[in-house]
This record gives structure tokens, C-alpha cells and sequence, in this order.
């Protein structure tokens, strides 16, 4: 068992951004710590490419109309365990069935069915620097790349 500081991608679907400041304060009192944050109205497109895993799917389509009808906004949250805590914060991904068994969580609170559900987590660890990746693209390693000599000039 870990113990280990990790990261997760959480992101607040157009339904629940009108209560974004209820949403944080949840994140916030489980001890989540907010690192990366931003607020993005998603293209068609991105929205595919996001839950390509679903392409297909009978709900897929409808998936993509609801996730790009308004901004959404994405988050990295570290904690220890955070992708199985930011899971079991979130509930169950049918809000209704979250509303009879898991009252005590951001889909029960704030969705209304299976499809607006109020926020995402990342399912994996994997999945979580997958995302992060996608709305957070790092820099970093074309900042490190770039010999001293030409960042002089830049
Ligand atoms: O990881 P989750 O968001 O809990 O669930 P998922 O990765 O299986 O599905 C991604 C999203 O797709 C989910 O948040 C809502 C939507 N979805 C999943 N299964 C269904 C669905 N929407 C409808 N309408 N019906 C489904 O069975």
C-alpha cells in the first residue's frame, strides 16, 4: 500500500461551474491540494480526443455536446492516494444512483443523471498524467533543451 503524494486530474463539467466556489470548498476540506487550475470552453474536437476511450459508444455523441455546452474547468490535485481519493469523492458516475447511495459526494450534490454528472476524475494513475498532459501542456522540456548559449538571446 502507498502512501506516496499523488497527482490527479479532476475538471468541473459545464453543468457545475455555476457552483464552482461549493465544488473547491469540498476539494478543499478533504485536503486536496489545488496545483494547476484553468477555465476552458473545450472544441468538439478536444472533447474527442479527451474521451477517445468512448468513441462509439451509444452515449458518446451526446457526451460531447454536454462536455463543450459551456466552460469546464480543469484542475490537478495532489494528496496521498489522490486518484482513488478523488474517485471516491466524486461518487458513482450515475448522480442519481450517487443521490441513494453515496449522498456524501460531488455527484450526489451537484450532478443530475449519468450523463450531467458534475465533474471527472482521472479512473488511473496513468490516465491522471494523461490528462494532466492534455490540459496542462509542460514547457519544461523545451525550456531545458535550449542550449545556455541561445537562451541568452531569447
Ligand atoms: O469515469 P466516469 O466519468 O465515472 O465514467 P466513464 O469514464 O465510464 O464515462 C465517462 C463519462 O461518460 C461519464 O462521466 C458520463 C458519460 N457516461 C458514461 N456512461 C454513460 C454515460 N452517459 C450516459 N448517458 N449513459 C451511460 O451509460
Amino acid at each position: 500500500i502507498s502512501s506516496k503524494r499523488q497527482r490527479t486530474f479532476a475538471m468541473v463539467k459545464p453543468d457545475a461551474v455555476h457552483r464552482l466556489g461549493e465544488v473547491i470548498d469540498v476539494i478543499q476540506s478533504r485536503n486536496f491540494e489545488v496545483s494547476q487550475m484553468k477555465m476552458v470552453q473545450l472544441t468538439r474536437a478536444q472533447a474527442g480526443l479527451f474521451y477517445r476511450e468512448h468513441e462509439g459508444r451509444p452515449f458518446f455523441e451526446p457526451l460531447l455536446d454536454y462536455v463543450t455546452s459551456g466552460p469546464v474547468v480543469a484542475m490537478e490535485l495532489i494528496t496521498t492516494n489522490a486518484v482513488q481519493r478523488w474517485r471516491e469523492t466524486l461518487g458513482p458516475t450515475d448522480a442519481e444512483l450517487a443521490r441513494r447511495e453515496a449522498p456524501d459526494t460531488i455527484r450526489a450534490k451537484f450532478g443530475k443523471d449519468k450523463q450531467s454528472n458534475a465533474a471527472h476524475g482521472s479512473d488511473s494513475d496513468v490516465a491522471a498524467t494523461r490528462e494532466i498532459e492534455f490540459f496542462f501542456p509542460s514547457s519544461k522540456v523545451h525550456d531545458i533543451m535550449v542550449p545556455q548559449t541561445t537562451a541568452r538571446f531569447l
